[in-house]
């Protein structure tokens, strides 16, 4: 009979256990079982034929393993790039100027319409794969380039493509009213109507998406017409995340929180009544400290208050062409301590439990039996580390549900 499907020994362990803040186990053995761990602690409470009775026994060289990390924010399946307007925004122009312009989401927006299925994996396939070298199994991708049905599937199918190609977990998020486009000029009710008369309810009879977001903002959509794509998403039973209050507050934290969302995502504007209205719902807050840096941004998310009111806070990429052209969630961990002075502990668990919880996924972000086997190994001494590099090596390994996903070569 044999103990475990498969068994790491001679590593430590960060379990993040709740409530055990780092959860730091010297000498630890991880063993799971159909894709679930079944042993996390100390190697010397292993049972004695562990070893001998596992069918794999990996023996990991003091490597620290911790859960495998999950980004709850990215838009990384699209087309084209926008270095140009990178450059435009060095020589001072704003995001919203460009936007203005018909650059910005728009211009991606362009780009993506024009790509293949195909062209479009090909794109997207090694963004992926740079952040699962970077210890990422869990990945979200937002739709939202396409802005009409059929770009908008099409987005989601490459999504669930990547998933499978890769073996990473991927939620898909419809983000139907991301921008404005082109052939609705000046008739964004319009396009609002038609979201919810016709994408909205394909979208949910697709299959194709686990979540709807909006971009509640000045050159978004108001929050008017974002609780109507809300009201909408609920009757099809979706679970609702919102771009809120990123470059000013229009109380989008207290809309995600009226309609029970998962997150609020950005909030660098959000008020003190908009905290509070996180904590009573229990959604989290995901900080996305890249788009704060690349468009110099200067009012920081509230953390203070978001501590005081115990809302779980989530650190993701926002991978995307415009405002976070960011391939490693690390950085995006180290950004949130250095920027928003989160501690080291807390971007850990931003980037594992409390992603998870974003996503409305709890059977994963912790090291604890009964949960995915969705494992990093680093070649890092304490956890922290994760938070402190700006860059450098990402992970030796990754597993996901116990099945290895990722090997670099020192982890071999
Ligand atoms: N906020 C963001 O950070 C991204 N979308 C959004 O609503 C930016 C998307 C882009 O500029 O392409
Ligand atoms: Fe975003």
């Amino acid at each position: 009979m044999q103990a475990f499907d498969a068994l790491i020994v001679d590593c430590h362990a960060s379990t993040l256990a709740t409530g055990h803040g780092w959860g730091l186990i010297a000498d630890a053995a991880i063993g799971w079982r159909n894709g679930l761990l079944v042993f996390v602690g100390p190697r010397e409470q292993l049972p004695t034929d562990a070893v001998a009775t596992s069918t794999r026994v990996h023996h990991a060289n003091g490597a620290l393993v911790t859960p495998a990390l999950i980004d709850c924010h990215t838009h990384l399946v699209f087309a084209g790039e926008r270095i140009a307007e990178f450059e435009q925004r060095l020589e001072g122009a704003s995001y919203a100027q460009i936007a203005q312009a018909g650059g910005g989401i728009n211009a991606t927006v362009r780009a993506t319409r024009a790509a293949n299925e195909d062209e479009l994996l090909a794109q997207s396939l090694p963004r992926a794969r740079a952040l699962l070298a970077d210890g990422v199994a869990t990945l979200e991708i937002k739709s939202g380039y396409g802005l009409n049905l059929e770009s908008e599937l099409r987005m989601l199918r490459v999504a669930r493509r990547i998933a499978d190609t890769l073996g990473i977990s991927v939620r898909t998020t419809f983000l139907g009213a991301h921008a404005l486009p082109p052939e609705y000029h000046g008739r964004a009710d319009a396009y609002i109507d038609m979201l919810c008369a016709e994408m909205l309810p394909a979208v949910a009879a697709s299959g194709l998406a686990d979540a709807v977001d909006a971009f509640c903002e000045g050159i978004g959509f108001s929050p008017a017409q974002t609780r109507r794509v809300f009201a909408r998403a609920r009757t099809l039973g979706l679970p609702i995340k919102l771009h809120a209050d990123q470059l000013s507050d229009l109380g989008g934290a207290a809309l995600v929180a009226a309609f029970d969302g998962l997150s609020a995502d950005h909030i660098e504007y959000s008020n003190a009544d908009g905290v509070q209205a996180l904590a009573r719902a229990d959604s989290v807050a995901v900080l996305l400290p890249g788009a704060f840096h690349c468009l110099g941004e200067t009012q920081k998310p509230p953390i203070a208050a978001l501590r005081e009111h115990a809302v779980a806070m989530a650190v993701a990429t926002d991978c995307n062409p415009g405002t976070s052209p960011m391939l490693s969630l690390r950085l995006a961990m180290t950004m949130a301590c250095t920027l928003f002075g989160l501690t080291p502990l807390e971007a850990v668990i931003g980037a594992t439990a409390n992603a998870a919880k974003a996503l409305g996924l709890a059977d994963r972000g912790r090291l604890v039996p009964g949960l995915r086997a969705d494992l990093a190994l680093w070649d890092i001494a304490h956890p922290a580390a994760l938070s402190y590099w700006l860059g450098g090596a990402g992970a030796l390994q990754v597993f996901s549900a116990g099945e290895p996903l990722f090997c670099n070569s020192a982890g071999e």
